[in-house]
């Protein structure tokens, strides 16, 4: 598309079209009349369900909560049919939505944002994409997602296998057939856990390379039949109600203070009774000081190392399975369907890389400290670079220059997680410092885009054109995030919570721990107040 006038001059430009990036833009244009285009690098709408069609995947918070609650209309058309649905239930919803709501024409699809640059003087963003077009809009909203960018680790003589290697992450879109062949697959986290038993059940021999066991509940699934769903669709506006009230978004009813508190017989049966409910009653609905207290937390670690070993046949794969060096509950909850069982398959080897290290690829496969694994096909389950990775792809530059890259060198600067000083107008759907994935993200999103919504709204009818946080509520915020982490057991362990799976990025806490609740009440002070932990202008009243 040539550089014209047609490409500039939008209200906002928002990247992306998952979940957030959809709603923001029918909630910008639909209901704020704004003109607005969204920049989307995949072929269609979706988002994380567009790219991972890896077999298993689905989501890990029950359907009818993750979803969009903005819509009676929409809530009322649509019917899930499992507890946890799959992935291509997942995309058909957010097609439908996409088509409910006529969203794809102010989508342009197989475009990546490769740069954006703040103009001062015009009061714009100038936005450029790898197809070589600028688009320039006065706000700039990223909804690029916090698990959009890949991490595939840089294992030594990568480039030397020869045989194929496929990411979950971008998965595709006509499947993989691992028949007859020796699988190898690297990782063990939600998505590693979910694809396993397929492979398992397709694959000649699968190897699994572990690095770092996990502590994995049951899914919990179950079919969701016309009856179900109409008693879940009366019931939308009270579950909603529950949902903004709860600490993750997600409603339990018997979340008690402490595991130390009660008899341990008491304990062992409130643990037996959410591991039999499945889904994340054992990890947000059991015992709150499971997440803070490291005492109460080895009684659920030891609940769950229990599970383990009376579903793995061999006592040595079994223990090689149970986490041990960091407590229970501060890497993301796996949820499992067979996981563990998987391991007494003959056509299944655990590779126990704390044992024997992996030390490099080799055409034929991968070489571990004492043996070589001759693999026909890899799969890396190995994670994302999450929040960070995707904005600095962007190469976005603020005030005087600034790149985002480099103001985040020790850790993103957020206020609120979805502003950062030295960028003004620009805003971030679900950004490192909010509780993004620690709530039921639909919520999230919901959340995050209603309030810059209601932001961009407020500065239209003050007459201003520029904002950007003040330093000192900016330095609050990160303070007051880092010290909320450090009251839970989540910084004693390393995940992408903490970026730490990413060599040489800063370790530091991506999420707000407070809870959806504390965190919404934070924005909804900051817009009572006439965001006065923001700088706000209009070009009137800058010097030219
Ligand atoms: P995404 O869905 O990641 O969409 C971001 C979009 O931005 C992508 O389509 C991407 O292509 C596009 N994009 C990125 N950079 C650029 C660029 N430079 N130019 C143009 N386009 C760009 N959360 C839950 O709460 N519950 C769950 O059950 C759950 N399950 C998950 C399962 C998987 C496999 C994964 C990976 C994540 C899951 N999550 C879950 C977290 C998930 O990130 C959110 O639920 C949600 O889908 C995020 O939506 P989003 O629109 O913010 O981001
Ligand atoms: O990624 P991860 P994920 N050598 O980072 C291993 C969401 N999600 O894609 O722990 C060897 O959790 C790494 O090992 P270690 C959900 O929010 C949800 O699984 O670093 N191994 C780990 O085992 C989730 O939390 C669902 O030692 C290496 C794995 O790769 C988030 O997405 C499904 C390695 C990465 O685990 C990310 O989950 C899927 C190396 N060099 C995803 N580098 C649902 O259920 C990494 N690993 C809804």
């Amino acid at each position: 598309m040539p550089e014209d006038q047609e490409n500039g001059g939008f209200d906002v430009l928002i990247v992306g079209a998952g979940f957030a990036g959809l709603y923001a833009l029918h909630r910008l244009r639909d209901q704020m009349g704004l003109s607005v285009r969204v920049i989307e690098r995949a072929a269609d709408v979706g988002g994380v369900w567009y790219w991972n069609r890896y077999p298993g995947a689905r989501c890990d918070i029950d359907s009818y909560h993750y979803c969009y609650s903005f819509s009676d209309e929409l809530e009322q058309s649509w019917s899930w049919s499992e507890r946890f649905a799959r992935q291509p239930e997942i995309l058909r919803y957010l097609e439908h939505v996409a088509d409910r709501f006529a969203l794809r024409p102010d989508i342009q699809f197989n475009t990546a944002v490769v740069g954006a640059d703040w103009d001062e003087t015009a009061r714009e963003w100038r936005v450029r994409t790898d197809r070589g077009e600028r688009l320039s809009a006065r706000y700039l909203v990223s909804a690029v997602g916090c698990l959009s960018e890949a991490n595939i680790p840089d294992f030594e003589g990568l480039n030397e296998y020869a045989g194929r290697t496929w990411f979950t992450g971008r998965w595709p879109h006509d499947g993989v057939d691992f028949r007859g062949q020796r699988v190898g697959v690297i990782g063990t986290g939600a998505t590693g856990l979910q694809i396993i038993p397929h492979l398992a059940r397709q694959a000649a021999q699968l190897y699994v390379f572990q690095r770092t066991p996990t502590y994995a509940a049951p899914l919990g699934n179950y079919p969701l039949d016309e009856q179900a769903n109409s008693a879940l669709k009366a019931d939308y506006p009270g579950m909603r109600q529950r949902e903004w009230s709860s600490f993750a978004g997600v409603p339990f009813d018997n979340w008690q203070p402490s595991a130390l508190a009660v008899p341990e017989a008491e304990r062992e049966a409130r643990y037996q009774q959410a591991w039999q409910k499945g889904g994340f009653e054992l990890w947000l609905g059991s015992y709150m000081d499971i997440l803070f207290d490291e005492t109460a937390n080895r009684t659920a670690a030891d609940f769950v190392r229990r599970q383990i070993r009376a579903r793995v046949n061999d006592p040595d794969v079994a223990e090689t399975l149970c986490p041990q060096d960091y407590p229970y509950g501060t890497k993301r909850q796996p949820l499992e369907d067979g996981y563990f069982e998987t391991y007494n398959r003959d056509n299944v080897t655990l590779v126990d890389l704390r044992r024997s290290p992996l030390r490099r690829f080799v055409a034929s496969g991968i070489r571990t400290d004492d043996r070589l694994y001759v693999l026909d096909a890899v799969v890396f389950a190995t994670g994302f670079d999450a929040f960070t990775g995707s904005l600095f792809r962007m190469d976005i530059r603020g005030r005087d220059g600034l790149r985002l890259e480099d103001a985040w060198a020790e850790g993103p600067r957020t206020l609120l997680g979805m502003a950062t000083r030295g960028f003004p107008n620009l805003f971030i759907v679900t950004g490192p410092q909010s509780p993004s994935v620690l709530f039921n993200m639909p919520r999230s999103i919901e959340h995050d885009v209603d309030w810059i919504a209601d932001c961009i709204g407020w500065m239209g009818r003050q007459g201003l054109d520029r904002i950007e946080p003040r330093e000192q509520a900016q330095t609050e915020w990160v303070r007051h995030t880092d010290e909320v982490a450090h009251q839970t057991l989540m910084p004693t362990a390393d995940s992408w919570y903490l970026g730490s799976n990413i060599p040489g990025k800063p370790r530091v806490c991506l999420v707000y721990l407070g809870g959806g609740p504390a965190f919404h009440q934070h924005c909804r002070d900051q817009a009572a107040g006439g965001y006065a932990g923001f700088e706000t202008s209009a070009r009137r009243t800058t010097p030219a």
